[in-house]
C-alpha cells in the first residue's frame, strides 16, 4: 500500500487555497487546508474538502457523449470529432465565423489550460459572437478599471491586512470567500482588522453572514449604490475633504469629476437608496479620517443597471478620499506572470479600447471583444446574415446562468448544431450535439493565471496532477487545439504539435519584440531551446514567468523566478505584501490615473434620471451560499447535505401581506417569467426586497445530476430580464428584478 501527501491549489472559486491530499492507492483519503502553504494558511471551505467527491462523482463524464438518434451515447474522441468536424466545417465554409457563437463559462477563468489556450482559440478563429459569464458578473469592474487605470484586470484591492476601515457593497465574502478580492480566510482577516481597532461596514440590502460579522449593517435599496457611492463623493468635496495624497500629481479630471457629483447630494440620494443622508455623510467622512481605509464593490453593485458607474465610483472615492494605491487602503497586486499591468512600458500605455463594434440584432456595444450573454438567445433566433447557427459551450452553464433562461433554453433547441466542453450533462450540454469531457481538477496541474493579478499578497504556486488523467483523456488545452484546427478547416485530426508549437512561437517572438520587455532583442530560437522539454501551458507558463516581473530573464537574474523553482517549492513562493504602484501600475495613453473617463462620465445623466424612478414594490435579489458554486456543484453528497437553501426569502411584513407562511411554495413573478419557489420568512432581508440564489432548478429532463435532481431548487434566471442591462458594460441587472410574489 502507498501513502503520501500531495498538495494543490483548490480551483473551484477565486481564494486559491492550498490543499493537502492524503492519497492511499490512488485514492484520497483527507483534503485539508495545507498548513504550510505561503498564501492560505491551512484555510479551507467544505467545497475544497468535496473535490474527492468531484473526482470520484458517477455522474462527472469521462467520455464524450455523442448525439444519436436524438440520443446523447458515449463515443470515442475520434468518432466526437469526426462528428464536430461533419458539422462545422461546412458550415464556416459556407456562412463565415460568425456562423458559430462561442460561450465561455466560470471555470474557464480557474483552469490553467482553458486561460492559456482559449485565448488561442478565439484569435485563431475569428467569430464576433463570443459571449461568457463576464457579462452576468465581473466587467463593469473591468471596463471601469481599465477606463482609470489603462487595463482590464488592474483592479485596485482592499489590503484588508493593514485597513482600518473596510465599507463592503453588494458582497459577502463570507460565503463567497471573496471576489475580485483573493482572500483567503475572510473572517479571520476581519477579525485581526478589527482587532486592530478598525471597523468593517457592509452595505447590503440583506443581513448576509457577512454584515452579521460586521461592525455595522447599512441596508439598501437594491441597485442604487451608485447614488449611495455619488453621495459619499459628493460629501468629500462638499466637506473639503478631498484629498489625493500621492496619487494627486499623477491624475486627472478632478474638477470634472467634482462639477459631476454636485447633483448627487446625500440629501438627494438619500430617499431613492432608502439610506440616511446623514449615514452616508458619516461613512464618507470616515472612509477619507482612517489611517488606511477602502471602499469595495461586488456582485451587488455590478449585476445591476449601473454597474460599470458603481464601480468607477468605488474607486473614485478611494482616490478621492487618498486611500488609493496606499498600505490598508486599495492597492495594486503585482502578479509574476501573465499580468497586462506589468508588460510593456510602466506608466502609460495603449488604455482600453471598447464599443468597437456592435451586436447585430440589438447593437450592444462589444467590450473586451464580446456581447452580452443576454443577446445570445436573440442572436440564435433571429434569421439573417451573421445568425448564430452553431454554439460551442466551455466551461459554462448559461441555461441556468443567464436572464431569461427560458428564452435561452428554446433558442438553443433551435440550432443547427450545438459542441459543450464539460463534464457534467446538465440545463444546458443536455441540448448538445457533442460533449466533450474536460479532466477532473485532480487530473491536471495547476497555475494560477488570474488570481495573482487580485490578491491581498503576491504569491506564486505552482501544482502538479493529483492523480494521473484516465487512459485516453486528452488535457483541456489539446481538446481546444483539436478544436481549433478542425474550425479552421484541417480536418477532424488536426496536427496539434504544430499548433502548440505555432502558440509558443508567437508568444516567445512578442516578448523578443516588445517594447519594454526584459527579453526585447533576445534570440527567439535561444529561448526556445531554454524553454525544452516543456509543452502546452507549462511551456507558456514558465515563459511568463521568467519574462515576469520577478523572473530569472533567461539567465539575466539567476535568482529570479521560472517554474522549475516553483517546482521545488509545493506550499508556494511568497512576494510580498501588496507595494504602491502608481504611476508605474498605468497603462492609460495620458500616463495618468483617469478620475473621470468620458464614457462614464457620459452616462451620469441617466444615473440623475434614476433619482425619479419610482422603486418597484418588491425586488429581487440573489445571495450566495458556502455549500454551493454556482450552478455546478450540487451532485456532491457532502455538499447536497442539509437544508434546502434555494429558498425565496421574504420579510415578515411582506410575507404578511402576502398570506405567505415559511415553508410554503410561493409563485414569484417577473417580465421575463414565472417560477415557483419555498418561502423562508427572515428579518435578515430588507423589507421590499426577496432574495432567491441562483444556480439551481436541476429538474431538466435530459440531466445527469443523480444527487442535484434531488433537491432541484428553481432557476432564479428565468426571472431575469434579457433586455435590462447596465448599458456600458452588456452586464445584465440580475439584482434589483421588480417581481411579483403571491401563494402558488
Ligand atoms: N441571478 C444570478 N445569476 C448569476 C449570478 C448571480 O449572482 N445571480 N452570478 C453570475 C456569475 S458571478 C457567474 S461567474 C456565472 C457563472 O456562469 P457559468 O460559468 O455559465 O456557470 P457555472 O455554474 O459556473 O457552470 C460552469 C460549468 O463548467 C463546468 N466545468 C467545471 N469545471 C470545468 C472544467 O475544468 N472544464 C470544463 N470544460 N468545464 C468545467 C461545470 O460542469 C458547469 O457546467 O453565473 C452568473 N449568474
Ligand atoms: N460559496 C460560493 N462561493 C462563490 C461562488 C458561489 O456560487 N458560491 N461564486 C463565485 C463567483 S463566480 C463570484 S463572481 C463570487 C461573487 O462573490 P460576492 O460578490 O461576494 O457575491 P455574493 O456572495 O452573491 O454576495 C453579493 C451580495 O450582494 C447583495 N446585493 C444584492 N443586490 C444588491 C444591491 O443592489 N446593492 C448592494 N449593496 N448589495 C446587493 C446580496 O444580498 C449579497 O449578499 O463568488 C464566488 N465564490
Ligand atoms: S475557499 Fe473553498 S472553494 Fe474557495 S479555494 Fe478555498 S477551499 Fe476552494
Ligand atoms: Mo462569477
Amino acid at each position: 500500500m502507498t501513502h503520501e501527501k500531495r498538495y494543490h491549489q483548490c480551483t473551484i472559486c477565486e481564494a486559491c487555497c492550498g490543499l493537502e491530499f492524503e492519497v492511499e492507492d490512488e485514492r484520497v483519503v483527507s483534503i485539508r487546508g495545507d498548513a504550510e502553504d505561503v498564501f492560505s494558511h491551512g484555510f479551507i471551505c467544505p467545497k475544497g474538502a468535496a473535490l474527492a467527491e468531484l473526482h470520484e462523482d458517477p455522474d462527472r463524464l469521462r467520455q464524450p457523449l455523442l448525439r444519436r438518434g436524438g440520443e446523447l451515447v458515449p463515443a470515442s474522441w475520434d468518432e466526437a470529432f469526426e462528428a464536430i468536424d461533419a458539422a462545422l466545417r461546412p458550415l464556416v465554409a459556407e456562412q463565415g465565423a460568425d456562423a458559430v457563437g462561442v460561450y465561455l463559462g466560470n471555470p474557464a477563468a480557474h483552469s490553467t489550460s482553458l486561460v492559456t489556450y482559449v485565448q488561442a482559440l478565439l484569435t485563431g478563429f475569428r467569430t464576433r459572437n463570443r459571449f461568457s459569464a463576464s457579462t452576468v458578473d465581473q466587467i463593469p469592474k473591468q471596463l471601469a478599471t481599465g477606463l482609470m487605470f489603462g487595463t482590464a484586470l488592474s483592479v485596485p484591492i482592499p489590503d484588508i491586512d493593514r485597513s482600518r476601515f473596510l465599507l463592503m457593497l453588494g458582497a459577502n465574502p463570507m460565503a463567497s470567500n471573496g471576489s475580485l478580492f483573493t482572500v483567503p480566510d475572510f473572517r479571520g482577516r476581519a477579525r485581526r482588522l478589527r482587532e486592530r481597532g478598525g471597523r468593517l461596514v457592509v452595505v447590503d440590502p440583506r443581513r448576509s453572514e457577512t454584515a452579521k460579522i460586521a461592525d455595522e449593517h447599512v441596508p439598501i435599496r437594491p441597485g442604487t449604490d451608485a447614488l449611495l457611492l455619488a453621495g459619499m463623493l459628493h460629501t468629500l468635496f462638499d466637506e473639503g475633504l478631498a484629498d489625493l495624497g500621492g496619487v494627486a500629481e499623477h491624475s486627472q479630471g478632478l474638477a470634472a469629476l467634482e462639477n459631476a457629483m454636485r447633483a448627487f447630494a446625500p440629501e438627494t440620494v438619500a430617499a431613492r437608496c432608502g439610506v440616511e443622508a446623514g449615514t452616508i455623510r458619516r461613512l464618507a467622512r470616515e472612509l477619507a479620517a482612517a489611517d488606511g481605509g477602502c471602499v469595495y464593490g461586488r456582485i451587488g453593485t455590478t449585476t445591476t443597471e449601473f454597474g460599470t458607474t458603481a464601480s468607477w465610483l468605488v474607486d473614485a472615492l478611494n482616490a478621492v478620499a487618498g486611500q488609493l494605491d496606499r498600505p490598508g487602503g486599495a492597492m495594486f497586486p503585482k502578479a509574476a506572470a501573465f499580468a497586462a499591468n506589468t508588460r510593456g512600458r510602466p506608466g502609460a500605455g495603449g488604455g482600453l479600447r471598447v464599443h468597437r463594434h456592435t451586436s447585430r440584432v440589438r447593437g450592444a456595444p462589444e467590450v473586451l471583444g464580446e456581447f452580452p450573454c443576454a443577446c445570445l438567445a436573440e442572436e440564435i433566433e433571429t434569421p439573417g446574415e451573421g445568425q448564430i447557427r452553431a454554439l460551442i459551450t466551455i466551461a459554462g452553464n448559461p441555461a441556468v446562468s443567464t436572464p431569461n433562461t427560458g428564452r435561452l433554453s428554446r433558442a438553443l433547441e433551435g440550432l443547427d448544431f450545438m459542441l459543450s466542453l464539460d463534464f457534467y450533462l446538465n440545463e444546458t450540454t443536455r441540448h448538445a450535439d457533442v460533449i466533450l469531457p474536460a479532466p477532473s481538477p485532480l487530473e491536471h496541474s495547476h497555475f494560477d493565471v488570474i488570481f495573482p493579478q487580485l490578491s491581498v499578497r503576491n504569491w506564486v504556486r505552482y501544482s502538479p496532477p493529483v492523480f494521473g488523467r484516465a487512459p485516453g483523456q486528452p488535457e483541456e488545452w489539446e481538446t481546444l487545439l483539436r478544436l481549433l484546427g478542425v474550425l479552421l478547416g484541417q480536418g477532424p485530426k488536426p496536427d496539434i504539435e504544430a499548433l502548440e508549437e505555432m502558440v509558443i512561437g508567437l508568444q516567445v517572438n512578442a516578448a523578443t519584440k516588445a517594447e519594454g520587455s526584459p527579453l526585447s532583442g533576445r534570440d527567439p530560437a535561444e529561448l526556445r531551446a531554454d524553454l525544452e522539454p516543456r509543452r502546452g501551458p507549462e511551456r507558456l507558463v514558465d515563459l511568463a514567468l521568467r519574462s515576469g516581473p520577478y523572473g530569472d530573464h533567461f539567465g539575466a537574474r539567476p535568482e529570479g523566478l521560472s517554474l522549475a523553482r516553483l517546482e521545488a517549492e509545493p506550499h508556494g513562493i511568497d512576494l510580498g505584501a501588496l507595494e504602491s504602484r502608481i504611476p508605474e501600475v498605468l497603462r492609460t495613453p495620458s500616463g495618468k490615473v483617469e478620475l473621470a473617463p468620458e464614457l462614464l462620465m457620459a452616462d451620469l445623466s441617466r444615473l440623475a434620471a434614476e433619482l425619479e424612478r419610482p422603486a418597484p414594490a418588491l425586488s429581487l435579489v440573489g445571495r450566495r451560499h458556502v455549500r454551493s458554486n454556482n450552478s455546478w456543484m450540487h451532485n456532491l453528497p457532502m455538499l447536497a447535505k442539509g437544508p434546502l437553501r434555494c429558498t425565496l426569502q421574504i420579510h415578515p411584513d411582506d410575507a404578511a401581506a402576502r398570506d405567505l407562511r415559511d415553508g410554503a411554495e410561493a409563485r414569484v413573478s417577473a417580465r421575463a417569467g414565472e417560477v415557483r419557489a419555498v418561502v423562508e420568512v427572515t428579518r435578515d432581508i430588507a423589507p421590499g426586497v426577496v432574495s432567491l440564489p441562483h444556480g439551481w432548478g436541476h429538474d431538466e429532463p435530459g440531466t445527469r445530476l443523480a444527487i442535484a435532481a434531488e433537491k432541484p431548487g428553481t432557476n432564479s434566471n428565468r426571472l431575469a430580464d434579457e433586455q435590462v442591462l447596465d448599458p456600458l458594460s452588456g452586464t445584465a441587472a440580475l439584482n434589483g428584478i421588480p417581481v411579483e410574489v403571491a401563494p402558488a
